[in-house]
């Protein structure tokens, strides 16, 4: 059995949970990561009989069953995952009933998973059954973003357009847009199964005055993801108190998706 502290997927949410620290982008216990992980992957590390504990999803989750993630513990710190990884994350593998959880690996101190579990099991769920190749779901609180939040229209189009219009590349690496759902109480089934509708539609899903959703095919991808809004929100926030001189035009945009072959959401430019 290989030493788990040395798996990439291990090795891959240090290093995401400690960039988006340093970003600024998860204060405290802010943000939460779950990561699909492939069986044979795990048992090159894990002796997947061994349960350590089961303890309960409180929802369903019947397409996930038999599948296993590695999951940021709640009330852990992305600060600190580097430095001991085996205490803020854990694998767990969903029980055949659907509603439990086993943990395989991890919280080590008697912890468990994220407090958004249900957001990102639903979204994995909503995700899959429209990308079978997506892994990763991830959280966050970027800063610029969540400025934009609070002086900008909470309106799918208004807010992607927006956005689109901030980076030549927007257009690009999010075609399908942002989706937003208003204030909602977090760590509750009810966002969990709001979140996870919008995910059918976008890979991203603004949390109205508290952060942001992502997915993807990878860490790397989902991370990127998020990346690319938070520097448009940021190109927002520095400029939208001063008057707009130049602009990507929509007919731009068009010519940017078309170029590079993306799907885009026609109804989100005004053409
Ligand atoms: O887990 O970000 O939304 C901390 C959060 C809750
Ligand atoms: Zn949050």
């Amino acid at each position: 059995m290989k030493d788990i502290l040395t798996a990439p997927f291990v090795l891959e949410m240090e290093n995401t949970t400690a960039n988006m620290y340093r970003l600024g982008w998860d204060e405290r216990n802010g943000g939460n990561i779950s990561y699909l992980l492939d069986e044979a992957e795990v048992k090159e590390y894990l002796d997947v009989s061994s349960v350590i504990r089961e303890i309960p999803t409180g929802f369903d989750a019947p397409s996930l069953i038999g599948k296993y993630f590695i999951v940021t513990g709640t009330g852990k710190y992305f600060k600190n995952v580097k430095d001991d990884p085996e205490t803020n994350l854990g694998i767990i593998r969903i029980k055949e009933d659907g509603k439990t959880a086993q943990l395989l690996w991890g919280y080590r101190d008697g912890g468990k998973f994220t407090s958004e579990l249900p957001a990102h099991l639903m979204s994995h769920m909503a995700r899959l059954s429209v990308d079978p190749e997506n892994r990763v779901v991830i959280h966050s609180h970027p800063t610029y973003t969540l400025a934009m939040n609070f002086v900008h229209e909470l309106d799918e189009k208004k807010f992607t357009h927006t956005l689109w219009e901030m980076c030549t590349e927007c257009i690009v690496v999010f075609p399908d847009g942002v989706g937003i759902l208003p204030w909602m109480l977090c760590g509750t089934n009810s966002i969990g199964e709001a979140t996870a509708s919008k995910m059918k539609e976008f890979r991203l899903v603004v949390w109205g005055m508290h952060g942001i959703y992502g997915a993807g095919k990878s860490l790397d991808e989902t991370f990127g993801l998020i990346e690319t809004v938070e520097k448009a929100a940021q190109i927002y926030m520095l400029t939208c108190h001063m008057p707009r001189v130049n602009t990507i035009k929509d007919s731009e945009m068009k010519e940017l998706a078309e170029f590079f072959g993306v799907n885009y959401r026609k109804d989100f430019l005004n053409l």
